[in-house]
């Protein structure tokens, strides 16, 4: 694992860091807006007074903290893996390059000593049986506080939301008391806490790490203009039954839905997927100046 020297002497120093996915930009996002959307974010977390680090993965080699022209090469390269915690190994040992999901980013994340970790939308169960993201299962075990616009809304938000009560990780509200569904800023399921201030999200992840609870902290932050959880609804229930008609699952499905659901809303989901990317890494960087003050 390869730390850029920004990075480790911000960690050194006690310093806030922002942890940032990659697979956004090498399966989320066509190009060349994933690249720009990369460096943007990174701007945004610079902006609010924390170090940004992309993690991804480069010629087997993990790398917390990308320079531009590494980050231009994840985001332009064909044959990118989308490296989650089942196949994170086997990129490595066979010296592939592969863009880092919520579960691999937020343990690499960890890893590096890294408190704060922000994203767009996070994984979780699919309406289709047996296909349940491993982020869900890593959030369980992995202390990290992830900044997110709540679960990606091509899922089932309610099977979501209980998976996260059964497994024990800390969720709260950030000036919301519903879940927040990535798109839509609103969805009719309730939160068990909700937030005011950046400060008491400081305060809830030292008391889960007091209270000796490995599970990561996720702050769900609503978007600030986005698309009703009704209408997103309908696109999400088209786009399912068009993956499951063709026959697309397993690793391929969150990215072909991500992608029609871009399609049928007539890139209205792209330009809020950006926002929202953008307002979680201000947030984020936001936590991680309270937790680096204390
Ligand atoms: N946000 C996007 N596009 C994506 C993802 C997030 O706009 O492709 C990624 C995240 O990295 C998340 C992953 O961890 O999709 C979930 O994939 P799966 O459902 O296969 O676990
Ligand atoms: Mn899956």
């Amino acid at each position: 694992m390869q730390v850029l020297d920004e990075v480790q002497e911000a960690l050194n120093n006690r310093e806030a860091v922002v942890a940032l996915e990659s697979t956004v930009i090498t399966h989320g996002l066509p190009a060349p807006v994933n690249l720009e959307t990369a460096r943007r974010l990174e701007q945004a977390v610079r902006e609010e007074g924390a170090v940004p680090a992309t993690i991804g993965i480069l010629e087997g080699v993990v790398h917390v903290g990308l320079r531009l022209d590494a980050l231009e090469a994840l985001a332009t390269r064909n044959g990118v893996e989308k490296a989650s915690l089942w196949n994170l190994a086997a990129v490595v040992a066979r010296k592939q390059w592969g863009g880092t999901t919520v579960a691999t980013t937020a343990h690499l994340a960890a890893r590096a000593g890294i408190r704060v970790f922000a994203t767009g939308g996070i994984g979780g169960v699919h309406p289709l049986p047996y296909d349940e993201s491993s982020d869900l299962w890593a959030l369980a075990r992995t202390p990290v506080v992830v900044v997110s616009a709540g679960p990606k809304s091509i899922l089932d938000l309610a099977a979501t939301l209980e998976r996260l009560e059964s497994y024990g990780v800390g969720v709260i509200g950030f000036k919301t008391k519903f879940l927040p569904a990535f798109h839509a800023p609103d969805s009719p399921y309730e939160l068990p806490a909700t937030i005011w201030s950046e400060a008491e999200a400081a305060e809830h992840w030292r008391a889960s790490r007091a209270l000796g609870l490995d599970a990561a902290t996720m702050v769900f932050n609503p978007v600030s203009e986005g698309i009703l959880y009704r209408e997103v609804k309908a696109w999400v229930d088209q786009a399912n039954a068009e993956a499951k008609a063709a026959g697309i699952g397993g690793k391929d499905l969150t990215p072909y839905l991500l992608r029609r659901l871009s399609e049928l809303s007539k890139g209205r989901s792209d330009a809020i997927n950006l926002r929202l990317l953008e307002e979680n890494a201000r947030l984020a960087a936001r936590i991680a100046r309270h937790l680096a003050e204390v």
